[in-house]
């Protein structure tokens, strides 16, 4: 950021920042970044394409000299903490940033208990419920939030295109299902007497599955809106069961107690609602017939959000003019497509108008080593970046 040219700090919830100045520093400011975390094995492209699309695009106006001509403050954040994977709750750097972080996310605990003030500790950064809300910055002060970020999914790369632009991305709920059985022996307990905690998760997860696969078999909806809401389930709604874990976890022991993830998105709120509760009902049943407890706890909650029209035209051209700058040949359209991933964008979205472009990934793998983007994907990400900041001059 600083051979970029740009004045740099980090905050108190390790968001590292970088910002251009311009020639008016009252104007309203562009933030335009990405996530410095990754999940557990992950690729190298997703949350630090956007960010290091962003420095470098802000690097060659740099060595042009005309960072000074930008007519506003450009501000690039790489936020710290997006996927969520260590404390359950996601977007901890920008939904600082555009003051929707309780101050209670500073106590949550990570799997050994250590907390998020804990760790910014440990990293030399003080942090209190009134630092945190200091973080906030000031709708009025701030133009938009712009996002480059790997598509994470096959459709660019079925269009042969390096660039899309994002229409909106879906919402979604995380929660952690708790279930409690009678821990025994795993040699002496008749089938007939078992409270087996994990038998009946398993059963849970068997369910989501199917629930998730064929909504319409579950959720009775009659009325013109229920249809309507079921036809854009049916296209968007996943679930995951990511993370599973028992205890006491031996061989030769009928677990007491199985806790497990659920993921579940949808690009209608309404419709995803419907189904987490369709959901809660039907778990409840089967653990009553197994005679087992189960508590379902939300750990974290964002509604589908639609980017913004003007942003995204813009984002267009820009992302036109860069593939034509490198394949040399006029490009018509570039493809609108819906997010199924999260983004920090969704979290800026409660501060500002929010935009995203997405890049091509090869094979549309993510979260996992084998995610790819040319090197030419890379560039194409940079020069739309670039081309959208020239806009800004
Ligand atoms: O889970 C997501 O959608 C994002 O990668 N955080
Ligand atoms: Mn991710
Ligand atoms: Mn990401």
């Amino acid at each position: 950021m600083e051979e970029a040219g740009l004045q740099t700090w980090v905050d108190q919830m390790g968001n590292v920042h970088g910002r251009a100045k311009g020639k008016n520093e009252s104007e309203k400011a562009l933030l335009i970044g990405s996530h410095l975390d990754t999940v557990i094995d992950a690729g190298i492209f997703d949350g630090a394409l956007g960010i290091i699309s962003a420095i470098s695009a802000l690097k060659v106006l740099h060595i042009s000299r005309e960072l000074e001509k930008l007519k506003r403050p450009i501000e690039v954040i790489a936020f710290s903490d997006e996927e969520g994977v260590r404390f359950q709750s996601t977007f901890l750097g920008s939904a600082a940033i555009s003051g929707v972080l309780p101050v209670s996310a500073l106590q949550m605990p990570d799997k050994s208990g250590v907390t998020v003030q804990n760790v910014l500790k440990d990293n030399s950064i003080e942090i209190s419920g009134e630092g945190l809300f200091a973080l906030k910055y000031d709708p009025e002060s701030i133009w938009g939030y712009v996002e480059a970020h790997i598509e994470q999914g096959p459709v660019l790369e079925s269009a042969g295109l390096p660039l899309g632009i994002v229409k909106g991305i879906a919402g979604q709920t995380r929660l952690k299902v708790t279930v409690r059985g009678s821990q025994g022996h795993a040699g002496t307990v008749p089938m007939s007497m078992r409270q087996d905690s994990m038998a009946a998760a398993a059963e849970l997860i068997v369910l989501l599955e199917s629930l998730c696969k064929h909504p319409d078999n579950f959720l009775s909806l009659d009325g013109q809106c229920e249809r309507s809401m079921m036809e854009s389930l049916t296209g968007s709604l996943v679930c995951t069961v990511g993370e599973i874990s028992c205890w006491p976890s031996a061989s030769n022991v009928i677990p007491g107690e199985t806790t497990f993830t659920i993921d579940i998105r949808a690009m209608d709120d309404l419709g995803r609602q419907a189904i987490i509760y369709e959901l809660s009902n039907r778990m409840h049943q089967i653990c009553d017939r197994r005679s087992v407890s189960c508590v379902i706890e939300r750990k974290h909650e964002a509604n589908a959000v639609g980017c913004d029209n003007g942003l995204s035209s813009q984002l267009k051209s820009a992302a036109l003019s860069a593939m034509k700058r490198i394949s040399g040949e006029v490009v018509e359209d570039a493809p609108v497509l819906m997010s199924g991933a999260g983004h920090d964008a969704m979290a800026m979205s409660h501060l500002t108008k929010v935009g995203m472009i997405f890049v091509r990934c090869r094979g549309g793998v993510s979260h996992s080593p084998a995610e790819h983007v040319s090197n030419d994907d890379v560039w194409a990400a940079g020069l739309a970046i670039l081309s959208f900041l020239e806009s800004q001059l």
